[in-house]
């Protein structure tokens, strides 16, 4: 088991928001964060290997979005135009528990579950919809300016991406932008952030079309460890189908991330293991 830490604490609590970064772990075998994070003010990020403890079925024709799960629920927010939906699923069988079906000329993105609320982007509509849980009544639509990539929170705000290097922190209320966080990796601007998740005071992110998930700390944007889904892309792949990584969802229960793809065949359970020195 472990447990990802940006912070003192753990999840959900605004004033973790002050503290720093890295990862920490139950596990003695696998991985010990808390001596890292002590060692230079700028350390070097971490790469992290995933163990992966459990795979389920995902619907081969979703092409995701957006992943989240709430009080032992999954949901998606999946893309494309005529395509695009969000779902409620059984994250065991993968049966659709219950699904909405957005209008086609918009086309889904990122979205997030706030204050029992299911909140989700559109890409360059500008849309971003509220619905009501647990029956996805719409309750509003609002709109915001450029386009929709990611979203998550921090029960404070709303965080989404754009496919940017740029991250926007919005009152979940009126999605009024309260600040930004300019994401960098090596000192440098780390683009292409698309599906976000926030754990333990860290945001997660896919960056489009690479292997990677971005661990970033809230506090100055610095990437501080990359989780390497290379072996479980190519395991993925291998049915043709499957696009890129995307999807991240943080299962508190296990204590453990599930992530998956766009047209992806599974969701997979997954511990992070660092990537041993030299490798
Ligand atoms: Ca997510």
């Amino acid at each position: 088991m472990f447990v990802i830490v940006c912070g003192q604490a753990s999840s959900y609590a605004a004033d973790n928001y002050v503290a720093s970064h890295y990862v920490q772990n139950n596990n003695a075998s696998s991985i010990n964060c808390n001596k890292v994070n002590t060692a230079a003010a700028k350390p070097a990020p971490i790469n992290w290997q995933v163990k992966v403890h459990n795979t389920y079925p995902h619907r081969s024709n979703a092409f995701t979005q957006g992943l989240i799960y709430h009080q032992e629920q999954l949901f998606e927010s999946t893309g494309h135009y005529g395509q695009s939906t969000i779902s409620q699923l059984d994250l065991n069988t993968g049966e659709t528990i219950k699904q909405l079906a957005l209008n086609k000329n918009v086309f889904g993105e990122g979205a997030t579950i706030w204050n029992q609320q299911l909140i989700q982007l559109t890409w360059k509509s500008g849309n971003v919809y509220r619905y009501s849980l647990p029956d996805f009544s719409l309750l509003q639509t609002q709109t915001l300016s450029g386009e929709g990539w990611g979203l998550t929170h921090n029960n404070q705000f709303l965080i989404n991406s754009n496919g940017s290097a740029q991250l926007s922190f919005r009152d979940p209320i009126s999605l009024a932008v309260e600040s930004t966080l300019n994401v960098t990796y090596l000192g440098r601007p780390l683009k292409n952030l698309n599906e976000l998740e926030w754990v333990n005071g860290c945001i997660l992110a896919n960056i489009w079309q690479s292997q990677y998930i971005a661990i970033i700390d809230p506090t100055n944007g610095q990437t501080t460890g990359l989780i390497d889904l290379s072996r479980i892309i190519a395991h993925e792949q291998k049915t043709g189908t499957s696009e890129v990584a995307n999807g991240i969802a943080w299962h508190a229960k296990n204590q453990r991330l599930l992530i998956t793809g766009k047209y992806w065949q599974r969701i997979y359970e997954i511990e992070l293991i660092q990537k041993p020195a030299g490798q």
